[in-house]
């Protein structure tokens, strides 16, 4: 069977989504887009020389009974209207960080979801699928390092533009690791507080870069994360879990070493694209697979998008306050319970 998807938001990462599905992965095919930008839509379907039906609308595209699949690359604050409603149409959704932008929003996609009465969705947490965490994972669950005690994460960006703000370094940024840290060491989170450092001469008015979290879990691991976004120098994604009994470090991303004009040198990759182009792979054939052939998507599910709303709100109100702030999350409703979720 084929995975006949329609796309919501033709910009960035929905063209790299269209074009890993029509021309790296299988089983899946786009046969419908949509942008509020109508411009951007056509442009696309040319681009890729799409067999697609180009709507006007989200709704639109949804009501298409060729669609099986919506996939929604949209920006941010539109995602949850676009989930919702193909949700309630009983399509199923890949849908791009953020599920939505607050925890209620996620709240109501949820339940909508269990009305369904079967699992529709799919959020786009990538670096569960990179096989750096993966394996750092596997060590942890392992006991390799005994009980994970400290994290020490990095997510450096080399530039943002004009229309990134201090809070984006949360729900636009963090959110990978608000997500990826709790699932790697399978605990939940207590609270979090920001420490502001000199500002970088590279931000504009509107953003505080860099920013310090430190965050603690419900079982007392205490994890600091670095987001520098005008890092200058690269794309660098760090991760390193301090053990009772060892260090697990994430690895360097592949690159030939150097040995030239008296240096020995190593590269760094500059995009977010390249960084996790495997794990996009991967995540998005995972869930083409899942859907086909098990009739549900295996991966991150909305609950994870809630838990991670609910946390970076509470990071967010922490750069506000400067306080300690508290991460609550309501009660996992059995529909989302672990063992009924196959992790990755
Ligand atoms: P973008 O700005 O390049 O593209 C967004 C597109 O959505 C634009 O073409 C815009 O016109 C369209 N759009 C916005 N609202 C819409 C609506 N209501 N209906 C239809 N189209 C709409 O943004 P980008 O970088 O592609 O990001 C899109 C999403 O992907 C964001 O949620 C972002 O957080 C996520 N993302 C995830 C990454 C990851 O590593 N998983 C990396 C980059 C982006
Ligand atoms: P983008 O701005 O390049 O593209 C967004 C597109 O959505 C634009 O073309 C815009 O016109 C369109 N759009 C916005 N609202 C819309 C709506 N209501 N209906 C239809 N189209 C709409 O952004 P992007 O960089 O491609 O990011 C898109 C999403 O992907 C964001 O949620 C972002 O967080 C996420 N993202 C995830 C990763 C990742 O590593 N997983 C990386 C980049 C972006
Ligand atoms: C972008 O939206 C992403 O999701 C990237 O993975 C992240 O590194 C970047 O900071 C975000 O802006």
């Amino acid at each position: 069977m084929t995975l006949r998807f329609g796309v919501v938001g033709t910009g960035a990462i929905g063209r790299e989504h269209i074009n890993r599905i029509t021309n790296k992965l299988s089983g899946g095919k786009i046969v419908a887009v949509t942008d509020v930008n109508h411009e951007s839509a056509t442009q696309t379907v040319e681009a890729y020389q799409l067999d697609a039906v180009v709507y006007p609308d989200d709704k639109a595209l949804i009501a298409d009974p060729n669609v099986d699949a919506v996939l929604v690359t949209s920006w941010g604050p539109a995602h949850e209207e676009t989930v919702v409603a193909a949700v309630e149409a009983g399509k199923y959704v890949f849908c791009e960080k953020p599920l939505a932008t607050t925890g209620e929003g996620c709240l109501r996609i949820v339940e909508a979801e269990m009305k369904q009465g079967k699992k529709l969705v799919q959020v786009g947490f990538m670096r569960r699928y990179d096989t750096g965490y993966v394996q750092l994972k596997q060590a942890i669950d392992n006991h390799v390092i005994g009980q994970p005690l400290m994290i020490h994460a990095a997510h450096r960006n080399p530039q943002v533009g004009e229309n990134y703000t201090t809070d984006m370094a949360v729900v636009d940024t963090l959110v990978h690791e608000i997500d990826v840290l709790h699932w790697l060491v399978g605990d939940d989170y207590k609270s979090v507080q920001v420490v502001f450092p000199r500002k970088t001469q590279f931000a504009h008015d509107k953003l505080h870069d860099p920013q310090l979290f430190i965050i603690e879990t419900q079982s007392g691991i205490v994890i600091d994360v670095e987001v520098f976004v005008n890092c200058k120098y690269g794309y660098d994604i760090q991760c390193e879990v301090i053990g009772e009994e060892g260090i697990a470090k994430l690895p360097e991303f592949p690159s030939i070493v150097l040995r030239k004009d008296e240096k020995l040198s190593a590269g760094i990759l500059n995009d977010w694209k390249y960084r996790f182009m495997d794990a996009y792979n991967i995540e998005i054939q995972d869930f083409i697979d899942s859907v086909t052939k098990k009739g549900e998507p295996q991966g991150p599910t909305s609950w994870d998008g809630y838990i991670a709303a609910v946390t970076s709100d509470a990071c967010v109100k922490a750069q506000q306050t400067g306080e300690k702030e508290l991460i609550e999350l309501q009660e996992r409703p059995d529909f989302y319970s672990e063992k009924k979720t196959q992790t990755v």
